[in-house]
């Protein structure tokens, strides 16, 4: 009987065993590999994180990271524009080789990307927010995004391919919807990757109302580069991306008067993100911007003083966004807290690329100048990261693939042009990348800003401007940091400018980048858009 009862259950184990093999072997590794948490913002410049110490604004939950963790000085983005640098994220390579060279030509989600990668060897997969990449995302269990560009106020998204509209706040709304698959739609014995994407603070800054009033009693100086000439830098000069020239009164500094006096280019573009708020919702707003519409219509700032009062609203409101984004931020780190999961996870806090607060005047990014080219990253894992870690080394978004592949135990393919961080991040790196390379493809286009690409060292930048000009430009980063001197043709960095071209060609050949591509790209775009000739 005893011997019968044993066999039995025996047998039974058994056949469990192996009916369960592989979800047994799942939930074992799920154990060993880290739960990932990808936050990405959009436009997020490092000026406006408090960690990074520039004094404008407080985000003390996104600082946490840091604290907790690590922060990055020299994080930057394979091209500062927004589907491109996402494409780079999620597959480790460069535009040229992903093929997402812009925001316009498709991107191929049949391509490898981590997601999928980690999917495979048994992460559960979500992706929530922005993306910006057309078509339903692949290598994600679950998705829910916004389409294009999305909206502030009553935000449509893509849950799983179907569209529906949401109340409230895109911010909210984006943690709200993280927060839920973490907590109800996930299964509890599987790592997970989360990638927590928020359209915030990116253009038009629309502030939800308990943001309203924040910095009212600030005013902002601007950097000291902001009346910037472009001296030696034809490129630079011909933006269209200034805070004084460019900036739409109404639709990015909200002077939408009910007499309709105000009149301008981009009117009736804020009026229908106006009008996708709730009744509730307008009469908060108006309650708050009627009484600066009205000062500003009786004053009609001209010259310098217009000048300033733009760069004061405009840094308010993108200010205020972010501090909603700091919000959210703070709610899923404190869920992770309050579930047991903050040890075994690894998240990670970055933006699609840096944005210009002033710096050249500008509003915008694209330009392979410091304030766009950069981005802010920061990273924690309380498992192998120790905090209050700064990391100096040149760091590029192709890294995140390979990162949390490593972090994973997972391979990296040979194809992924990132390096790990993992090695970088503990100060145990014997080697690492003395420069990084850096296109930039979208003109003719918004902002005017010209095709270009170049090469970064710790110390120096080398840029190549192409198409409808051929200019070169050379700065010294120790000596200019802001870039207002082109160096290129000063015979004193004539060995510097040679070691730099040398650099630059190194990074084209290891990478496999070359005009030849880049004519590629510039005929498909001119077709396109219909300008061939
Ligand atoms: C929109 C914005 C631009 C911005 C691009 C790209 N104009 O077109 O100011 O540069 O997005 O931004 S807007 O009038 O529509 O606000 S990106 O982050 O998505 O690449
Ligand atoms: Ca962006």
């Amino acid at each position: 009987m005893y011997s019968r009862v044993v066999s039995g259950c025996l047998l039974v184990l058994f056949l469990l065993g192996c009916k369960n093999e592989k979800n047994d072997k799942v939930a074992e590794e799920g154990i060993k590999q880290p739960n990932i948490i990808f936050i990405m913002s959009d436009d997020h410049a490092y000026q406006a994180i408090s960690a990074y110490g520039h004094g404008l604004n407080n985000t003390p939950n996104i600082d946490r990271i840091a604290n907790e963790g690590a922060i990055f000085n020299s994080g930057f983005v394979n091209n500062s524009i927004c589907a491109p640098s996402r494409a780079a994220m999620l597959t480790g390579k460069h535009s040229f080789v992903n093929g997402k060279v812009d925001n316009i030509r498709a991107y191929d989600w049949d391509q490898e990307n981590f997601a999928k990668t980690l999917q495979r060897n048994g992460y559960q997969t979500a992706l929530v927010g922005k993306i910006h990449l057309d078509g339903l995302p692949q290598g994600f269990d679950y998705s829910n995004v916004l389409p294009g560009q999305g909206h502030y106020y009553a935000p449509d998204f893509i849950e799983n391919g179907v569209k529906k509209t949401y109340p409230g706040y895109v911010t909210h709304v984006t943690t709200d919807i993280a927060l839920d698959w973490l907590d109800n739609k996930r299964e509890k014995d599987r790592p997970f990757l989360l990638l927590y994407h928020q359209k915030a603070p990116h253009r038009t800054w629309m502030p939800e109302e308990k943001y309203f009033t924040l910095f009212d009693d600030e005013t902002f100086t601007p950097p000291s580069n902001f009346f910037d000439e472009y001296e030696g830098r034809p490129a630079a000069a011909k933006h269209e991306m200034g805070i004084y020239k460019d900036m739409d009164v109404v639709y990015d500094l909200k002077m939408l008067d009910k007499e309709k006096e105000i009149k301008t280019k981009y009117r009736g573009m804020f009026q229908r993100q106006y009008n996708r708020m709730t009744e509730e919702q307008k009469a908060a707003w108006d309650a708050y911007y009627d009484p600066i519409i009205k000062e500003f219509k009786a004053k009609k700032p001209q010259g310098k003083d217009l000048a300033l009062w733009k760069y004061n609203r405009y840094m308010k409101d993108y200010l205020r966004t972010i501090q909603s984004v700091d919000d959210g931020v703070g709610q899923v780190l404190d869920y992770l807290k309050e579930n047991g999961l903050e040890e075994n996870t690894i998240v990670v806090y970055t933006s699609d690329q840096g944005f210009y607060l002033g710096e050249h005047g500008w509003f915008d990014k694209r330009f392979m100048y410091e304030e766009s080219f950069r981005t802010p990253i920061l990273m924690k894992y309380p498992k192998e990261i120790k905090p209050g870690t700064v990391v100096d080394g040149l760091v590029q978004n192709i890294d995140f693939a390979p990162t949390f592949l490593d972090y994973a135990g997972v391979d990296i393919d040979e194809s992924i042009q990132g390096e790990s961080l993992r090695k970088l991040v503990k100060g145990e790196a014997s080697e690492w990348r003395d420069a990084l390379y850096y296109t930039y493809y979208e003109f003719p286009g918004e902002h005017h800003v010209k095709r270009h690409y170049g090469v970064r060292t710790d110390r120096y930048k080398l840029i190549h401007f192409y198409y409808d000009l051929d200019e070169w430009e050379l700065y010294d980063l120790e000596k200019d940091p802001s870039e207002m001197h082109n160096v290129y043709n000063d015979p004193a960095y004539a060995e510097v400018r040679e070691e730099m071209h040398v650099q630059l060609e190194a990074m084209r050949t290891k990478y496999g980048d070359s005009d030849v591509l880049n004519q590629e790209h510039l005929d498909r775009f001119l077709k396109a858009k219909g300008l061939s000739k």
